[in-house]
């Protein structure tokens, strides 16, 4: 049997950045550190190219996905799209999370190739400030974009909605080609920009805080598409929640 003795190395590992944040300055003499802005979480990055399996992403249909070989390696193979949870609201019915992961800032990198035939909606998407099933956000990569695909979208209780502000007239996915996307979103300021292989220029645009930090995941609407060599930079949610004071606040006394 083979030792895989560099594997260990290549298939799944975060790192952190490690450069710690200057503590409070004791020296008062000590020249001013340049400001910088509030201290936030140091970033991580968490890379996958499945080359070791996938149970680190929690499927809503496991029975629809599985490795194969492709791209050089494995990949992560949406293969099928019979099998389908209900979600509760309009929303894509194939998609994986990361677990026990959640971001605030979030980049979110793929190599992409869908498996499908060419149509409208030929589509994947990639999920992130996932809250629950009836609370996330989405970009759907469509092969022509409508109301109801090639744009960014929430749900917030509700069908899916389009809250894309920079439009695409949709993605021109490729048979047989691996393509590059990219999400990111900036929590503070809700900002979330969509880039498709150019990764200078994005193609879509969005801005909403309804949701604060969340899990990240890609997928498809509707679709089959194979997926490899995922990276993710963010800052981390899940050591520090923060409570949801509607939620948390301890009801006043009322009388
Ligand atoms: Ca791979
Ligand atoms: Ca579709």
């Amino acid at each position: 049997m083979k030792s895989p003795h560099l594997s260990a190395a290549a298939c799944l590992f975060i790192s952190a950045a490690t450069a710690p944040r200057p503590v409070a300055a004791e020296n008062p003499a000590a020249p001013a550190a340049a400001p910088t802005a509030t201290a936030t979480p140091a970033a991580i990055t968490i890379t996958d190219d499945f080359e070791q399996g996938f149970t680190r992403w929690q499927p809503t249909a496991p029975e629809n996905w599985k490795l194969s070989e492709d791209h050089g390696g494995r990949v992560l193979d949406l293969f099928d799209k019979t099998a389908r949870t209900s979600p509760p609201h309009r929303s894509p019915f194939n998609f994986v999370l990361l677990q026990n992961q959640s971001f605030g800032d979030v980049s979110i990198t793929a190599s992409v190739q869908t498996t499908t035939q060419a149509y409208g909606h030929r589509d994947t998407v990639v999920i992130f400030g996932y809250q629950d099933p009836a609370h996330f956000y989405y970009v759907h990569f469509g092969e022509k974009a409508d109301n109801h695909a090639g744009q960014v979208f929430i749900v917030n209780n509700a069908p899916r909605t389009k809250i894309s502000t920079l439009e695409t007239t949709g993605i021109p996915w490729r048979e047989n080609v691996w393509h590059t996307l990219r999400v990111t979103r900036t929590a503070a300021d809700g900002m979330i920009r969509v880039y498709f292989d150019d990764m200078h220029t994005a193609i879509m645009e969005a801005k909403d805080t309804t949701f604060g930090p969340g899990q990240v995941g890609f997928g498809s609407f509707d679709d089959t598409a194979r997926f490899d060599d995922i990276v993710i930079t963010g800052t981390p949610a899940t050591a520090a929640p923060q409570p949801d004071p509607a939620a948390s606040t301890p009801a006043r006394p009322t009388r």
